[in-house]
C-alpha cells in the first residue's frame, strides 16, 4: 500500500523531442505533466511506494494519463470527470509554457473532495502551490486537505511551485505565504522565494519561516540548502548540461522524498534530490527514468 500520496493537477504535457522553438519542431511527445503526479513517478521510480490522486477529465488524454502513471509504478486514484475535460499544457523550450487548462476537470474540485481522499495509511501527503492557483475552488480544497492529513498525522510536504502564468504575484505571495507555514516539510527555490517574498539569500528565507520544521531552499546550480530543526546542510548541484529544466523541481522533490521514506539522514536526501533532477534536466520531457538523451 502507498506510503505517499500526491495530489494535483496532471494535464497532457505536449513537448518538442529535441530542445528546439515550439514553432519549428516536428517530432513531438504526449506524456503525462502534473508537478505532483511527477513526483509521485520519481518515488516510485526509486522504490517507494506512491499513489496519486486527482480529477482527470474522461477523455483520451485523461485515460493516457492514467495509463502512462500506472506504467511508471504509481498507485492511480485519480477520478474521471464526465464533465469537464482534461487539461493541456505545450512546452515551448527555451521560451516557457503554454496552459490550455481553464476550466478543466482537476480545475473544479471543490473542498467536499477533500473529503473523498483516502489517507489510511499515508505517511506522506505531497501536494504543490499549482493547486492554489488553478480555481478558488480547488484553493480550498488543498486548505481542507491540508487540514484533514495535519489532523490525522500525516506529514505534509509543499512544493511551493509559483506558477507566474496563473496568478499575480501579489495574490501568490499572500496564499503560498500561508501554506508554506501550514506544512512540515516545504521545498522552495531561492529565486523563487526572492520573486515572491523579498528573500535575496538562502538564509533569509530560513528566517522567515523559522517554524517549518524542514526546510529545503534550492539555488539553481549552485546548490540545496536543507534546514531541519538545528540541523543545517548544503549540498552543491552537480554539473549538468542543461536540456530543458522544466520538471527538474518535481525530480528533486521526488528523489528527496523517496531517501526521507527509506530512512536516509538530511545529506543524503538533498544528494539523492540532485541525482533525480540531474537525470530530468536532460530532456525535454518533464520525467526521465534515466539518463537517456544526448
Ligand atoms: O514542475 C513541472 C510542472 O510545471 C509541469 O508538470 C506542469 O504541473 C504543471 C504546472 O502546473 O505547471
Amino acid at each position: 500500500a502507498a506510503e505517499l500520496l500526491a495530489v494535483g493537477e496532471t494535464m497532457a504535457m505536449v513537448a518538442p523531442d529535441r530542445a528546439e522553438p515550439l514553432d519549428a519542431a516536428e517530432r513531438f511527445r504526449i506524456d503525462a505533466g502534473g508537478a505532483e503526479s511527477n513526483v509521485a513517478a520519481h518515488v516510485a521510480a526509486l522504490g517507494g511506494r506512491a499513489a496519486w490522486w486527482s480529477r482527470l477529465g474522461d477523455d483520451a488524454l485523461g485515460r493516457r494519463i492514467a495509463r502512462q502513471l500506472a506504467e511508471r509504478g504509481v498507485e492511480m486514484r485519480a477520478e474521471f470527470d464526465t464533465e469537464h475535460p482534461t487539461g493541456l499544457y505545450v512546452k515551448d523550450p527555451g521560451r516557457g509554457v503554454r496552459y490550455y487548462r481553464a476550466g478543466s476537470a482537476a480545475a473544479h474540485l471543490v473542498p467536499a473532495d477533500a473529503d473523498a481522499v483516502d489517507l489510511a495509511g499515508i505517511r506522506v501527503l505531497h501536494v504543490s502551490g499549482i493547486t492554489a492557483a488553478i480555481s478558488a475552488s480547488a484553493a480550498e480544497f488543498l486548505d481542507r486537505l491540508i487540514d484533514r492529513a495535519r489532523a490525522a498525522g500525516v506529514l505534509v510536504s509543499f512544493d511551493v511551485n509559483h506558477r507566474a502564468a496563473l496568478w499575480s504575484t501579489e495574490t501568490a505571495a499572500v496564499a503560498l505565504d500561508a501554506l508554506v507555514r501550514r506544512a512540515h516539510l516545504v521545498f522552495v527555490g531561492r529565486d523563487e522565494a526572492e520573486a515572491l517574498w523579498g528573500t535575496a539569500t538562502v538564509e533569509t528565507v530560513r528566517e522567515r519561516f523559522a517554524t517549518v520544521p524542514e526546510l529545503i531552499v534550492k539555488d539553481g546550480e549552485h546548490g540545496a540548502t536543507g534546514f531541519a530543526g538545528d540541523a543545517v546542510e548544503f549540498v552543491p548541484s552537480p554539473v549538468i548540461e542543461v536540456v530543458e529544466a522544466v520538471g527538474a523541481g518535481d525530480a528533486f522533490a521526488g528523489g528527496y522524498l523517496a531517501a526521507m521514506l527509506a530512512g536516509a539522514p538530511l545529506t543524503d536526501r538533498l544528494r539523492a534530490g540532485h541525482a533525480r533532477a540531474g537525470i530530468t534536466l536532460q530532456t525535454t520531457g518533464d520525467f526521465a527514468e534515466e539518463a537517456v538523451r544526448a
